[in-house]
Formats: C-alpha cells, sequence, structure tokens
C-alpha cells in the first residue's frame, strides 16, 4: 500500500449532524504514502490529546486506541485515553494498568480540558462511539478519525478522517503512523497492533488480510509478541455455560436460499442465563456456521432486553453484507456488519430477510456482467 498513487484529498460537505461544530469542509484522506501529512503537524505541535475507540470497543478499537495512546506518550505527550464504555474483560490484558477511562455524562470538559486535537479510531460514525460523542459539538480542537471501516459521509463528524479501507485493522494504520512519527513499538505497544490485526483479521484470514499486515506482524514478534499467549487470552477463554449457549444457538440453526443463508437467533433470556461474553461468543457461532459450505452468508439475531434486536451480519467472500447492516440503520465492513434494530425477533427477522434478498437480487445482477459465483448455485 505504500506509495501507491491513489493518494486523494476528498473534500465533502461539512458535517450538519453536529450541533455547535463548525461547518468547514470536512477532509477524507484517503490510503497512500502521504496520507498522514495532515495531522503529523497537529501531533508535533500539540501537547494534550484525547483518544477514544468505538463503542463496545473489539480487539482492534481498544488495541488501536492504546497503541496511539502509547506512540503519543512516547512522543512527551499527555494523553487521556476515554471511552463511553468500559473496556470488555477478556480484553483486560491490553491495558493492565486500567489506563483507559469511561466517559460520565455532563461531567464538563474534563478530560478534553486545553486538549489540542480528539483521535477517534476504528470508526467515523458518531453514533458508534456512544454518549461521548456529545463532545463534539462542544470542543474546539480538531477532530480526528483514523478508521478502515467502509466510509459513510452521511455518518462522519470528524474534521480530518483518514480512512484505509483496504487495511485489514485499523491496528495496521496506526502502526503505519507511529513508523511516520519514527516510533518502534514497544512491548505494550505491539501486543495492542497485533491483537488489533490479529482479530480483525480473524487470525490472519479474511479477505482484506493483506502482505502488509504480515510483515507489520513479524515485527509486532520482534518487539515481543508471542502469538500463542494472545491466543490464549482471546480464544480459549470460554465458560460451560457459554459452550451450553453455542449448542442453543444451533439447535435455532436454520438456512434459506438453498443453504446460502443461514440464521440464528437467541433470546434475552438464553443469553442472560449463560452469563456469556456477546462480543466473543458471537463470533464463535458465525464463523462456525459460516464454515458450513453451501453458507455464503449467515445472521445471528440477538434480543436485547429494551425491544430491541442485536444483528450480525458475516459473509465469505461474494455477498457484501454493509449494504444490508446500513438499510437496517447499522454499517460495518463488506463482509462482517451488525445493526441495532427496534422490534420482536420475528419482526426484524423478516426486516432482515427482505433486505438480504433485495440485495442479493441487486448484487447478483452485478456479479453476472462478470461471471456468477454463488449466484448461479
Ligand atoms: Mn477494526
Amino acid at each position: 500500500m505504500d506509495g501507491s498513487k491513489d493518494d486523494q484529498t476528498r473534500v465533502t460537505g461539512g458535517s450538519g449532524k453536529v450541533p455547535g461544530r463548525r461547518k468547514e469542509a470536512m477532509k477524507v484522506i484517503r490510503s497512500g504514502r502521504r496520507m498522514w501529512d495532515g495531522i503529523i503537524p497537529i501531533i508535533r505541535r500539540g501537547e494534550r490529546f484525547v483518544v477514544t475507540g468505538h463503542e463496545h470497543a473489539d480487539g482492534d478499537a481498544l488495541g488501536s486506541q492504546i497503541a496511539l495512546s502509547g506512540y503519543l506518550r512516547r512522543l512527551g505527550k499527555r494523553v487521556r485515553a476515554v471511552n463511553s464504555d468500559e473496556p470488555q474483560p477478556r480484553l483486560g490484558f491490553l491495558d493492565p494498568r486500567g489506563t483507559v477511562e469511561v466517559y460520565r455524562p455532563g461531567s464538563g470538559d474534563g478530560a478534553f480540558a486545553g486538549c489540542d486535537a480528539w483521535f477517534v479510531v476504528d470508526t467515523c460514525a458518531l453514533s458508534r462511539i456512544g454518549a461521548i460523542g456529545e463532545m463534539a459539538g462542544r470542543i474546539p480542537c480538531p477532530v480526528i478519525v483514523i478508521d478502515h471501516h467502509v466510509f459513510t459521509p452521511e455518518e462522519a463528524f470528524a474534521d480530518i478522517n483518514i480512512v484505509d479501507e483496504r487495511a485489514v485493522a485499523t491496528a495496521q494504520m496506526i502502526y503505519r503512523l507511529g513508523r511516520e512519527l519514527g516510533c518502534r513499538p514497544d512491548r505494550a505497544t505491539a501486543l495492542a497492533l497485533y491483537t488489533g490485526i490479529y482479530t480483525d483479521s480473524g487470525g490472519f484470514v479474511y479477505t482484506k488480510m493483506n502482505a502488509e499486515a504480515h510483515r507489520i506482524t513479524a515485527d509486532l514478534m520482534d518487539a515481543g509478541v508471542v502469538p500463542y499467549k494472545v491466543f490464549d487470552r482471546l480464544f480459549q477463554t470460554h465458560t460451560a455455560a457459554e459452550a451450553a449457549l453455542f449448542g442453543q444457538a444451533l439447535n435455532s440453526l436454520r438456512f434459506s436460499q438453498n443453504g446460502r443463508v443461514a440464521w440464528m437467533t437467541l433470546t434475552a433470556r438464553q443469553y442472560a442465563a449463560s452469563g456469556a461474553d456477546p462480543e466473543g461468543s458471537e463470533n464463535v457461532l458465525l464463523n462456525y456456521v459460516r464454515s458450513v459450505r453451501t453458507v455464503e452468508v449467515v445472521v445471528l439475531l440477538r434480543q436485547l432486553p429494551a425491544g430491541r434486536v442485536k444483528v450480525s451480519l458475516r459473509a465469505k467472500n461474494f455477498f457484501k453484507v454493509s449494504p444490508v447492516a446500513r438499510e437496517l440503520g447499522g454499517g460495518g465492513h463488506w463482509f462482517a456488519a451488525g445493526a441495532l434494530v427496534e422490534g420482536s425477533l420475528a419482526r426484524v427477522q423478516e426486516k432482515v430477510k427482505a433486505s438480504i434478498a433485495r440485495e442479493w437480487r441487486r448484487q447478483c445482477r452485478a456479479a453476472r456482467k462478470g461471471g456468477g459465483g454463488p449466484c448461479e448455485r
């Protein structure tokens, strides 16, 4: 990706979504060697920074947040890492000293007092960062997003959006930024970056995995990362109750479209009874069912207590699920996306079914021009 010729700086209309925020042009900087040029002077000049990851931070959001904070501290900056919610316990090993703070709504400027820039990592969408998003309309300093998700201008809120949709993880981008800043990752930073790349690439195998990410991984191992230990911390952690929950989810498994779409549902009661960690257990289920040979798309519908349903979507390598997630009010990557939808399990399932059917027809029409793929099966 280095040295690619497609550096582009696109300036769209300013964000209209943040009351009180000045509506100058919003910058969107795409992948390329010069992509950091705009923010390095802000980092060099500034003294105080806030770094935030998206709500329910996953390995990449938390890893990127901790790594960027680590690089900035090494440059002598004062950094506050603040999220809208507590990190998941299973990712606690990334932050053994508990440096990530939880934002308290209405608590005044707090961590933002005198800050020179606010970095938001692993999402470009205001709706994904939770309560801390209210600060976007209050602080005078620039908001800088670093993200690898499909960029959605209508949800963007930052002054500068650095976006590389081909990066397998935001952590891959943070590593590049660190290199541009002349920093070698220390062991803690390396662990955070490795965890981001490892989790977002599904263990180095998803479609967006790339050679640069492997080269970075090798460097992170030189910096002290021991892969089997990370694997143990992340994935060899399930409880017997979670294993029982997997059984219930697999019991609900149904197929549609000649086995190409797989469906699982879990009720709020089943989840509560299992004490499962939603993030970790959902991935296990989605990945397992996606491994079924005929399956192109997996949908997991998990009922939440407040009359809402969490819709998680995974695809293999043909059908893009992010348009479905967007239609449902969510977002994500081409092959991994999700949304929170109001309604009963049955009602939401109908909605998702209709949306997938529409998208399937639309994407197959486009694919047929290029030769078919799973559309023809
Ligand atoms: Mn990510």
